[in-house]
């Protein structure tokens, strides 16, 4: 890290797990290298330290992708050299000696020949290698980075990440997940479900601290969000938590929040509903030629559900029976500061805080999105609607250079397939191209 002259540290969730952040954040200032976060370590370092240039790979920024590959030093810490962080192998970072530094030796070399393997926990790693640096800066060894930032400051300015907002005023999901961070800010915890959302959570959200961000990243198992936020929650309940999930992640595992009701886990929703399976859609158009497949979830028609009558249909809205009754419950629970227990009265409060909010797709035949928010009945101060409201959107048109979301693609009607639906069961209806 001393004589290279195009280091970069790639960190991943490893750092976590062994709670070396205090220790990376060290390193790094010690050494001036640019330092990576995979989707799996973000929080690890804070997303607005200087040094930092984002996210690697298919979904990262450009200056955090270019690092990587035209590095000449990877220090990877907890890391896996996953594909998603890759693409393809063989072309990836061809001129960079790789020190791999991670608790199972089985990833060493698995992915990527490793010229220097450590197999060891991230925090004692990290601390040996703040000694080895501070010696041989002792030793009159400096590091100069000048043109190594130059180029990376460079893209940073030319190439921030973007996004495209919509020609006729509505909200692009990317916006309203922005605005959902700086609103909760840093010190919320942050989950998401598996696809699109999920991507742009993890890209317009600001992580600053360890632990904010809870993410299915290895597996990607659709349906993670809602328990991942209970569990969150009933972990820290004094700690607002919000999950960003996709309307097709949602309908997995959205019977919890009879959970969450029943057992007082008040978590805040908000369902990213563009009316597709969109993150797969986005792989049709771009590596399928656009040949759409079971991808069209069909806002409120098909395959959707009403989301904000969902929301009331759990036993949450019936229970506010007075307001006062509500009140009084809400105070006890919220000086409890513990979950209200199976054997409290009717658990008010966790409806209470359940939040809704739904970004729609347009509904067939309808003029464009719909931004619709849902605050259950007489819950305390209002902190979502009015930063988000229509109309809120930024001047400017911001630039892209991630991905979009994907828009609802047009229907059309096409015979059923053959024995479904069984016959009686109603008309043919719209399907996808
Ligand atoms: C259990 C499971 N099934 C299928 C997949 C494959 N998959 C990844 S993203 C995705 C679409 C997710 O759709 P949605 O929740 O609506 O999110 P969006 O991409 O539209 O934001 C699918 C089907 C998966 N990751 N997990």
């Amino acid at each position: 890290m001393t004589s290279a002259r195009r280091p970069v540290l790639y960190v991943g969730g490893g750092v976590l797990k062994a709670g070396a952040t205090e220790g990376l954040r060290k390193l790094a200032e010690l050494t001036g290298v640019p330092v990576v976060t995979t989707l799996m370590a973000l929080g690890a370092f804070p997303d607005s330290h200087p040094q930092h240039l984002g996210m690697p790979g298919m979904h990262g920024t450009v200056a955090a992708v270019y690092g990587l590959q035209k590095a000449d030093l990877i220090v990877a810490l907890g890391a896996r050299f996953d594909d998603r962080v890759t693409g393809q192998l063989d072309s990836f970072a061809p001129d960079a000696a790789v020190v791999h530094a991670d608790i199972d030796p089985a990833e060493i070399g698995k992915n990527r020949h490793a010229d220097v393997p450590i197999v060891g926990d991230a925090r004692y790693v990290i601390d040996e290698l703040i000694a080895a640096v501070t010696a041989e800066r002792a030793a009159g060894q400096p590091a100069d980075h000048t043109d190594w930032w130059a180029q990376l400051d460079d893209l940073r300015e030319r190439y921030p990440l973007g996004y495209e907002e919509s020609a006729d005023g509505t909200l692009s999901p990317q916006y309203v997940i922005k605005r959902l961070g700086e609103i909760a800010g840093p010190d919320a915890i942050y989950v998401a479900g598996v696809g699109q959302h999920q991507m742009w959570a993890s890209q317009f959200i600001s992580y600053e601290k360890p632990h904010t961000w809870l993410n299915s990243g290895g597996l990607g198992t659709m349906g993670y969000a809602v328990p991942a936020a209970m569990g969150a929650k009933v972990g820290k309940p004094d700690t607002v938590v919000w999950a960003v999930d996709g309307d097709g992640c949602f309908q997995m595992t959205n019977q919890e929040l009879a959970t969450c009701a029943l057992e007082g886990i008040p978590v805040k929703i908000a369902v990213i509903n563009n009316g597709n399976l969109g993150m797969v859609r986005q792989w049709q158009t771009l590596f399928y030629n656009e040949r759409y497949s079971n991808t069209e979830l069909g806002t409120h028609k098909h395959r959707i559900p009403d989301f904000v009558k969902l929301a009331e249909a759990p036993a949450w809205d019936r229970r506010w029976a007075s307001p006062r009754t509500a009140s009084a419950r809400w105070t006890r629970s919220a000086t409890r500061r513990r979950p209200a227990s199976r054997s409290s009265p009717p658990a008010t409060p966790a409806g209470r805080e359940v939040y809704w909010a739904v970004y729609d797709a347009p509904a067939s035949g309808s003029s464009g999105p719909t931004w619709t928010s849902r605050r259950s009945p007489g819950s305390g101060p209002a902190t979502w609607p009015p930063p988000v409201a229509v109309g809120d959107a930024p001047t400017g048109t911001p630039t892209s250079s991630a991905c979009r979301c994907a828009p609802s693609p047009a229907t059309r009607t096409r015979p059923r397939w053959p024995g479904w639906p069984p016959s009686g069961s109603g008309p043919a209806r719209p399907v996808s191209r």
